[in-house]
């Protein structure tokens, strides 16, 4: 694995930051109906992704997720400002502002979405490896999806067909304990997700999903064996959403003591903490990266603001359309 050093701390430090500010900021344009539709925020979670990208390969490796997909593009190498342009429906967004909230996708930067469909990500997860393997690729693709969507059967489909071809896919359930409303001890007579992986001889386990060094070693170990040809790994990565499901959670399903109990191993401050015991940076350049921060999502968002909605016309570009279709007239 790349080495983790002082800068890679002072990187962290700095991506995950950024990432929850953006969507503090997303929360709040979202009052004021400047974002619509859906909006499912990331905040607490942020230690997945940032050990996650520490594993990868980033000028070939692959990501596909779910609907809390507004960071990991960022994180993929995207342009924020086009990532907020996006949410805001504008012109200038990664899909022109046709996709919203929950489809964002950057496939420059081999990002594939934003999926609305709980679990629909798991067999196209595992339909990019397959791409790679068939035309000899060296990538991996990281197919991230959540607790609920690990009960949906296509999971089981995916997983045999996985082992069997042998696919350089990682399947990382981010267990932030709750399908919406509803919490894992409610959906199943275990809670140790990473077991359905024990079916199909499949090598899984469970991970500390607070701490990005934990979250980048079981990934790179993960990623190491696709590489060798030796097939996918399932990991549970047991994580915590400080936010409600979507913008609209009363959150009657959990106690604001549980929360509290998850900020204090929150991932941010867990490497805050490592960058002041080691000396990492001064109280002044902390301040200084924490300036930074604020004025690059101001940038977004002034971007956002100040760009075009799409033209009416542009519908009609992306609608299928075939002239010799053969079932109607
Ligand atoms: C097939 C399908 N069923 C139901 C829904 C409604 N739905 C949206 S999100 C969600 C919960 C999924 O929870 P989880 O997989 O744990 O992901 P998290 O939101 O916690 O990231 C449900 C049931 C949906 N979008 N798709
Ligand atoms: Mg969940």
């Amino acid at each position: 694995m790349k080495k983790i050093t002082k800068q890679t701390y002072l990187n962290w430090y700095k991506d995950m930051l950024f990432w929850r500010k953006f969507e503090d900021k997303l929360a709040s344009v979202y009052i004021q109906q400047k974002v619509r539709g859906f909006l499912h925020l990331y905040n607490g979670q942020e230690a997945v992704l940032a050990g996650s990208l520490h594993a990868m390969d980033l000028t070939k490796d692959k990501m596909i997720t779910a609907y809390r997909n507004h960071v990991q593009p960022i994180g993929m190498g995207e342009d924020p400002k086009r990532v907020m342009a996006e949410l805001y429906g504008k012109a200038t967004g990664t899909s022109h502002g046709m996709g919203g909230s929950m489809h964002i996708f950057s496939k420059e930067h081999r990002f594939y979405g934003g999926h609305g469909i709980v679990g629909g990500q798991i067999p196209l997860g595992a339909g990019l490896a397959f791409a790679d393997k068939y035309k000899g690729n060296d990538a991996v693709t990281l197919t991230f999806f959540g607790d609920g969507a690990a009960r949906q059967g296509s999971l089981h489909e995916t997983f045999n067909m996985a082992m069997n071809w042998k696919l350089p896919v990682v399947f990382i359930v981010e267990d932030n304990g709750y399908a919406m409303g509803t919490s894992v001890e409610r959906t199943a007579n275990h809670t140790d997700i990473w077991k359905l992986g024990l079916g199909y001889e499949m090598p899984c386990g469970p991970v500390d999903g607070m701490n990005p060094i934990k979250v980048a070693e079981a990934v790179d170990e993960a990623i190491q064996r696709a590489r060798r040809g030796e097939g996918p790994t399932f990991l549970q990565v047991k994580t915590y959403r400080y936010r409600g499901h979507s913008m609209s959670d009363a959150q009657h399903y959990r106690t604001k003591e549980e929360v509290e109990e998850y900020k204090k191993i929150d991932p941010i401050t867990q490497v805050l903490n490592v960058i002041k015991e080691k000396k990492y940076a001064t109280d002044k350049e902390i301040e200084a990266m924490n300036q930074e921060v604020k004025d690059l999502v101001k940038e977004c968002e002034k971007f956002a603001e100040e760009s075009p909605y799409p033209e009416i016309n542009l519908l009609h570009d992306v609608v299928y359309e075939q002239e010799d279709y053969p079932f109607i007239k």
